[in-house]
């Protein structure tokens, strides 16, 4: 995975650059260094993963012990922190980046390739965040696959401001950039200005991220200078796609993947890109769609190198994420061109997987975190469409004496910042079919919509 560390660009004082602070290669090896003999041994550990060189240095520390790395969510509330501890295994540590040990100048990497590198919680429709356990050799074949795929090379300057607890920021972004030897500038935060100001060849966004650059056409017009945009973690609208090539003179290449799979499909640098589609798998990576006999959408289902090495500690979730003869089953509906294999997806197969902002977000676990408020009888949480998140979250909850913001700030700071609803209707009954499942499509109807007081939270 050190490619990048193991002296080729030794010189170069700016490598990476985290949230205004820059460091060299040796800078970051050194603290890295001191991370993995502090770790060393350990099942597992676990960062606090805000947007900083620490992040950075403790994923390198636990390739280089061979220790899985848990980056924490720094915005999780108390319930989610314990759960990902809990569940983990992983002992809490924390980073002083000015701490360094020296060694020799081209290290081996001490992960072997199946050894378990990086442990992501992320959330199914129902319950607790599973951890998702991927190796060393998934993340190396992707971010080889990727570099291929983009023409991604040392000469290259990444840019992004993505948080570093998901594949998105965490994978592609920190040790694609390490692996590749491009250099990294990581902006704190992913605004326009940040991204206009950074100067990067090759810049990295979820759709919020592009369609807000897309509204401040000065920001937008700088990055005509770079090579590539990059879009994924939710699907690209078309007329931001449309926008972002208007103001750049750049389409966006789209490239979809999920965390137990890495990213698995991509259009190609240099390649036809066409809005609304993802392309077409990576070098390795198998697809097909489930369909019914006669139709051509369907689930997408895929086998490959990238693919996780299970959920921590849930064979019987590992099992049923796989069909019986072996591929795994995305729950995305997709189609793909019969001409070109050119893949689109459709939309997801379950109403409970939500999609805000590019973080994934099930429905389930809202739902228990608001039954746990003494004033909520009954929950029912969907994502609604939003130009600005994709979707976002709605409550609907039976609840007295309590409100709207309340419940979103309950939310909040019991489990992450992002995953409080943006609005919480307050209605009579949550309708429910015989079996007691709440029916969330009549929620959305026209009727739900009247028989709700909507308390629209100020986010
Ligand atoms: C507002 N805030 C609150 C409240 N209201 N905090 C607590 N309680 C409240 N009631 C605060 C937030 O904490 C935050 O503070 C600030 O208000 C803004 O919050 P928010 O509105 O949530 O942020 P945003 O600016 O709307 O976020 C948009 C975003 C973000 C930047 C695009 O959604 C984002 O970073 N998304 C990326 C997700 C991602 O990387 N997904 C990849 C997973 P403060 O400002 O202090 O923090 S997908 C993946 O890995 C796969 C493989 C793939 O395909 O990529
Ligand atoms: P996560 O595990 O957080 O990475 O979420 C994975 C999910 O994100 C996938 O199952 C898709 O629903 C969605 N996703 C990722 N990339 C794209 C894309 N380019 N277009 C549409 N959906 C996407």
């Amino acid at each position: 995975m050190l490619t990048a560390l193991a002296g080729t660009y030794g010189d170069r004082a700016d490598a990476v650059s985290v949230a205004g602070r820059t460091a060299s290669y040796e800078q970051l090896l050194g603290a890295a260094r001191a991370v993995a003999a502090d770790i060393a041994g350990a099942p597992a550990f676990a960062v606090t993963a805000t947007a900083s060189l620490e992040t950075v240095a403790a994923a390198v520390g636990g390739l280089l012990a061979g220790v899985p790395f848990v980056p924490l969510p720094p915005d999780a509330g108390p319930a989610e922190r314990t759960h990902i501890l809990r569940d983990s295994g992983a002992v809490e540590t924390t980073v002083d980046f000015a701490r360094r040990r020296s060694g020799a100048p081209a290290p081996a990497p001490a992960a072997a390739g199946d050894d378990p590198a990086l442990i992501l919680y992320t959330s199914g429709t129902t319950g607790p965040p599973k951890g998702v356990v991927l190796t060393a050799a998934a993340l190396a074949a992707d971010l080889d696959a990727l570099a291929a795929a983009w023409q991604w090379t040392a000469e290259d300057t990444l840019v992004h401001g993505l948080p570093l607890f998901h594949v998105h920021g965490l994978v592609l972004g920190v040790l694609g950039a390490l692996r590749t030897g491009s250099r990294l500038v990581h902006t704190g935060r992913p605004t326009p200005q940040a991204y206009a100001a950074a100067g990067g060849s090759l810049y990295f966004g979820v759709p919020t991220v592009w369609s807000r650059i897309a509204a401040e056409p000065t920001a937008a017009a700088a990055l005509s200078g770079a090579r590539l945009l990059v879009s994924g973690s939710a699907a690209l609208p078309a007329p931001v796609f449309r926008d972002i090539e208007r103001l750049t003179g750049h389409r966006p290449v789209e490239r979809y993947g999920m965390t137990e799979t890495l990213i698995t499909l991509s259009g190609r640098a240099g390649g036809e890109v066409r809005p609304g589609t993802v392309g077409t798998p990576l070098p390795g990576i198998r697809t097909r769609i489930a369909a019914e006999p006669g139709a051509d959408i369907g689930e997408l289902q895929l086998t490959g190198p990238t693919l996780f090495a299970g959920y921590l500690g849930r064979p019987e979730a590992t099992a049923a994420a796989y069909t019986e003869d072996g591929w795994f089953r995305t729950g995305d509906i997709a189609a793909i061109d019969p001409e070109d294999g050119v893949h689109r997806i459709v939309g997801r197969a379950s109403i409970d997987m939500i999609k805000s902002g590019g973080y994934r977000i099930g429905a389930g676990e809202i739902e228990n975190a608001l039954l746990d408020h003494p004033r909520v009888a009954e929950a029912a949480v969907v994502g609604v469409p939003d130009t600005d998140l994709g979707q976002r979250i709605v409550a609907f909850v039976v609840a007295e004496g309590v409100t709207g913001a309340e419940l979103t700030d309950f939310v909040a700071t019991h489990l992450s910042a992002h995953k409080r609803p943006r609005e919480v209707r307050f209605v009579p009954s949550i309708p429910r079919n015989a079996m007691g499942k709440p029916q969330k499509k009549l929620l959305l109807t026209a009727d739900g919509r009247d028989a709700a007081t909507a308390d629209r939270a100020s986010s």
